[in-house]
Formats: C-alpha cells, sequence, structure tokens
C-alpha cells in the first residue's frame, strides 16, 4: 500500500490519539508520551527521546498484531524472540510492545520500542531512532499485507512463548501453539487474552 504522511512531533498524550485523526498509511513518531499506553489500561513508560514510539495506521486485519509483532522483531535484529501475545524480547527481557486498536475501519498499530533507556528488569535496544524506523517501516508493509498463514508461520518461528510451560490466568501448562486468529493454545485450552509468564522447565 505505502506509506503516506509521516508526521514527527515532540510530546504527545499518545501516538495512538494522532493517528486516529489520520489517513490510512499515515504513521506518527514522537519524542514523547506523557500518557503512553499499552493493553488493558496499563501505562507504557520512557522518558523523552529514549525510545522509538510510533503508530501506524493500517486497514484491519484479524492477525495484525502478530504480523506487527514479527514486523518489529525483524526489524530490531535476530536476536529479538516475541512472548505472546505481544512483547518483543531481548534475552528475555522486555524490549517492547505492541498495541493494535481498531475503528470502525481501521487499525492503529502502535509499537514502543526501548532504545537508550528501560525500566528495570526490560531491555534496551541502542540503536538509532531512525535506522529502526526505517527498518520497521519497511517489516510492516510487508506483514501487514502477507496471507495470515504466512504471518502465523514466522510467529511460530520467533517464538519464544512456544514449547515452554507458562501461567496465564492462574493456570499452568504447556504453550502448545496458536490458533488462526492469535489465540493461544495451553493443554488444550484456548486463550485469547490474558498475561503469561514465561516459567522455568520442569
Ligand atoms: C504493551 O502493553 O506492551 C504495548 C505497548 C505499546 C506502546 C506503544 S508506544 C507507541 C504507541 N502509543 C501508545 O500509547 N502505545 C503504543 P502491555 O503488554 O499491556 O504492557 C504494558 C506493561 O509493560 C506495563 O504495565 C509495564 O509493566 C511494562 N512497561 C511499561 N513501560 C515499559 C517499557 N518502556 N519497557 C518495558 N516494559 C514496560
Amino acid at each position: 500500500m505505502g506509506w503516506g504522511e509521516v508526521v514527527r512531533l515532540g510530546t504527545v498524550t499518545s501516538t495512538q490519539d494522532i493517528a486516529r485523526k489520520l489517513p490510512l498509511g499515515a504513521v506518527v513518531v514522537a519524542d514523547h508520551q506523557t500518557a503512553g499506553r499499552g493493553r488493558l489500561e496499563r501505562r507504557w513508560e520512557g522518558p523523552p527521546r529514549t525510545a522509538l514510539l510510533v503508530s501506524f495506521v493500517l486497514e484491519p486485519s484479524p492477525v495484525l498484531s502478530l504480523a506487527a509483532g514479527v514486523a518489529a522483531a525483524e526489524a530490531c535484529g535476530k536476536s529479538v524472540r516475541l512472548k505472546w501475545p505481544n512483547d518483543l524480547l531481548l534475552h528475555d527481557r522486555k524490549l517492547g510492545g505492541i498495541l493494535v486498536e481498531t475503528t470502525r475501519d481501521r487499525a492503529i498499530c502502535g509499537i514502543g520500542i526501548n532504545l537508550t533507556w528501560a525500566p528495570e528488569g526490560a531491555a534496551r535496544l541502542e540503536e538509532p531512532r531512525d535506522e529502526v524506523l526505517e527498518r520497521l517501516m519497511g517489516t510492516i508493509e510487508r506483514w501487514a499485507a502477507a496471507p495470515a498463514a504466512e504471518v502465523l508461520a514466522q510467529w511460530r518461528q520467533l517464538s519464544d512463548t512456544l514449547g515452554r510451560r507458562v501461567r496465564i490466568d492462574g493456570t499452568e501448562g504447556v504453550a502448545q501453539d496458536i490458533g488462526a486468529h492469535g489465540e493461544l493454545i495451553v493443554d488444550g485450552r484456548v486463550y485469547v487474552a490474558g498475561s503469561v509468564t514465561h516459567l522455568p522447565p520442569g
């Protein structure tokens, strides 16, 4: 589809708030967010100019969040893995996250990647923001348009969750697979949302 306008801003509430007013193909990048958000009313934190904070306006698709995860992992480099449903991990620590919000006819795909700062216990990439952004614009364009089966196959390749013992919604089990819409299957039970903890083997 090709990207349209790339809007570069200083301080915003959330890049998601700006992007939702823009047309398909728009890209919003900010230096700082005063109300950066994660899923389920959680906060996304970071001091000014320490992260890539970007939102893409895309057509909705059932596997967009997984496609964005694959695209972001590829843009970050080969050591980056994915934790279900939407975390980017570097050496087992959270490097970034993805938040997809939908309006009537669009999906606003927000990606945050720590570059020069990370909260305690999290990871940072230590690469220049615009280089990561440029790679990400290429990988998102490719993966957002890819067939769902290809997205799922690549997500499985990059996943650090599948095959592991996990805790989800207070229950432990082995993460066996993801379903056609990205749902996680743990010991035959199907989860469409939730927070996963990776457990040591045993
Ligand atoms: C996410 O949510 O991981 C999605 C984060 C998406 C952020 C981007 S930035 C650009 C765009 N604009 C926005 O307003 N949002 C998107 P979730 O899985 O709910 O994880 C949130 C949790 O991650 C928090 O509750 C913290 O525990 C942790 N966290 C917060 N800031 C972090 C950071 N900088 N690095 C690592 N972990 C963080």
